[in-house]
């Protein structure tokens, strides 16, 4: 039921000088003069009041009230600023409910919003999205969404494929209607052509973005003794693993979290990788093999005093993986381009290569892009479409192409949560007048 009344209390739950109780749906109004000294509304504007419970005043209160459909949910909606403290929120809480609002359900507001038409699903995610940042990155691409970022970013593609899927559709429907462009497989393959470079170019941002905004998942390999978890340790600045001189000291993964200058490593750092005939060195072993299997990022330390052909076939291993190779025990002996010294905390030149590695996707930042697994997926699969009618166009008929173009369009639709099918009659209507 959308026309009910919700309520829900849309602070933190704890001791604090303010709550607010936020009321939306269209008894909204009635119930707030009914439970305060208010008695006329007066739109966007706050008002001091009281609440009253049986007569007695619980608590002294500021109300904002807006009128629908100038509101966060287009509905009429009340704001409660009463005085924090969970016995006095709670109070007004339960009134309301006695009243006959309904507790909204958790994002129960955004969705009415999204209903309403007032924001698309994009936007409402990145509502989400913001309050659960814990990053700038983070923060500034849900902002970046909440403002539009995703419309932007799909409005020029959608335009020009919703455009040639009408003429399409007019040359198949109206063949003797002559003041229409003729729609053949030759002049819409540069059209499809060009889709499938944006959208690939866009799913390759996005999959950068979400590397860097949501964490690198950085894995430290090497044979054993060459100072792995010395580098772990260094790198998040505190004793977590274990370190000794005695070849095959990690045996489990030990994870740690580092925020470098602009982006997150989500480190693991890994039983050195050997021949092994010990049981537990070879489940650690086997499960290093897998963590690198899935890492973002490969850092592989070679001790510089100590090289050799295990390290080579650890190149080997690791040379299909984005990956930087370091040398530690720098302070034995110096080699290779990026020289450390875990045991000494000297590793800045490896987190400078680092953030220099990942300097271009973190300015994405400032582009309008995919922001999460949703969106990509969906994104694919309009790709998809469009690279499996590209393979076999010209074998194709004109109403299977456009098709695929209305299958594709649809995913996109789905991006942002619109309807696809009323999208296109509209356009349709605005663009052409057949039979008047
Ligand atoms: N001289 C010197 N010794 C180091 C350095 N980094 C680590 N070591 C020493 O190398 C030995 C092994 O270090 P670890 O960090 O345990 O090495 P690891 O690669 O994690 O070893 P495994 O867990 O057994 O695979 C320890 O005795 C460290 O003190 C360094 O930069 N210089
Ligand atoms: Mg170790």
């Amino acid at each position: 039921m959308l026309n009910d009344t919700i309520v829900a209390i849309s602070t933190a739950l704890k001791d604090g000088a303010i709550s607010i109780v936020r009321m939306s749906g269209e008894d909204s109004f009635e119930i707030i003069k009914n439970i305060s000294d208010l008695k006329e509304i007066t739109a966007n504007t706050i008002k001091y009041a009281h609440i009253y419970e049986n007569g007695e005043i619980i608590d002294e209160v500021l109300l904002s009230c807006f009128k629908g459909p100038k509101s966060y949910t287009r509905e009429d909606m009340v704001e409660i600023n009463c005085h924090g403290g969970i016995y006095v929120t709670r109070q007004i809480l339960n009134l309301l409910l006695s009243k006959g609002c309904r507790l909204a359900e958790a994002g129960e507001f955004s969705k009415r919003a999204y209903l309403n038409g007032r924001i698309d699903l994009t936007k409402a995610e990145s509502i989400n999205d913001l309050i659960n940042a814990t990053n700038s990155l983070q923060a500034k691409s849900a902002i970046k969404g909440i403002d539009g970022s995703i419309e932007k970013l799909l409005n020029p593609i959608m335009d020009e494929m919703r455009d040639i899927i009408a003429m399409i559709e007019v040359n198949i429907d109206y063949p003797e209607y002559d003041d229409i462009k003729v729609m053949t497989n030759e002049n819409i393959k540069p059209h499809i052509n060009s889709w499938i470079k944006s959208m690939e170019e866009m799913i390759d941002k996005a999959l950068r973005f979400r590397v860097v905004k949501d964490g690198l998942k950085t894995v430290i390999v090497g044979k054993p003794n060459v100072g792995k978890s010395s580098l772990l340790n260094a790198l998040i600045e505190k004793d977590k693993a274990i370190v000794t001189d005695i070849a095959g000291t990690t045996r489990d993964l030990v994870e740690g979290k580092v925020n470098l200058k602009n982006i997150t490593l989500d480190l693991i750092d890994t039983a050195g990788i050997r021949d092994s005939e010990d049981k537990i060195e070879k489940i650690g072993i086997e499960k290093s093999r897998q963590a690198l299997d899935e890492a973002d990022l490969v850092i592989l330390v070679i001790d510089a005093t100590n090289e050799n052909k295990e390290d080579e076939e650890l190149l080997e291993l690791t040379k299909n993986k984005k990956r930087i190779v370091v040398y530690n025990k720098a302070d034995l002996n110096k080699k290779g381009d990026i020289s450390i010294c875990a045991k000494d905390k000297e590793i800045s030149n490896l987190v400078k290569v680092i953030e220099e590695m990942y300097k271009d996707d973190v300015t994405l930042v400032d582009e309008d892009i995919l922001n999460n697994e949703r969106q990509i997926s969906l994104m694919k699969k309009a790709l998809n479409e469009l690279l499996e009618m590209n393979k076999q166009i010209d074998e194709t008929s004109l109403d299977v192409i456009m098709l695929n173009l209305e299958e594709s369009y649809h995913y996109l639709c789905e991006i942002l949560g619109k309807e696809y099918q009323e999208d296109l009659i509209d356009n349709m209507f605005r663009n052409f007048c057949l039979g008047k």
